[in-house]
């Protein structure tokens, strides 16, 4: 998901495949920004940290939600940035499920 939105809303990135087969995704560097190992998993170079490190997140609801209200231009006022939540969490908590 996080992906196809990049691509939609042309958002730059470099992608790093891994391969689940053979277990790339258990690699310390992917552990680095998931500590559970899964996938998709962003590191964004432009936005710091306090401490000066680049932001990581893993879970693709956050990450869509990160990318939606930095990237995109289209999250701006209040009524935007709920309803934005509203269906990026109806979709990974109920609809992935249903
Ligand atoms: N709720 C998570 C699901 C993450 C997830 O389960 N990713 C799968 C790939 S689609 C994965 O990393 N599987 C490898 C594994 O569980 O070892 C999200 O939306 O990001």
């Amino acid at each position: 998901m996080p992906r196809w939105f990049m691509e939609e809303k042309a958002i730059n990135d470099e992608l790093v495949d891994l391969d689940l087969q053979s277990n790339q995704h258990r690699h310390a560097d992917l552990l680095g920004t998931n500590l559970f190992g899964k996938l998709p998993a962003l590191i964004d170079s432009d936005v710091l940290l306090e401490v000066g490190s680049p932001l990581k997140l893993f879970e693709s609801g956050s990450i869509l939600l990160h990318l939606a209200e930095t990237y995109s231009g289209d999250v701006i006022t209040p009524s935007q940035c709920a309803l934005t939540s509203h269906w990026v969490l109806f979709a990974n908590a109920t609809l992935s499920i249903a």
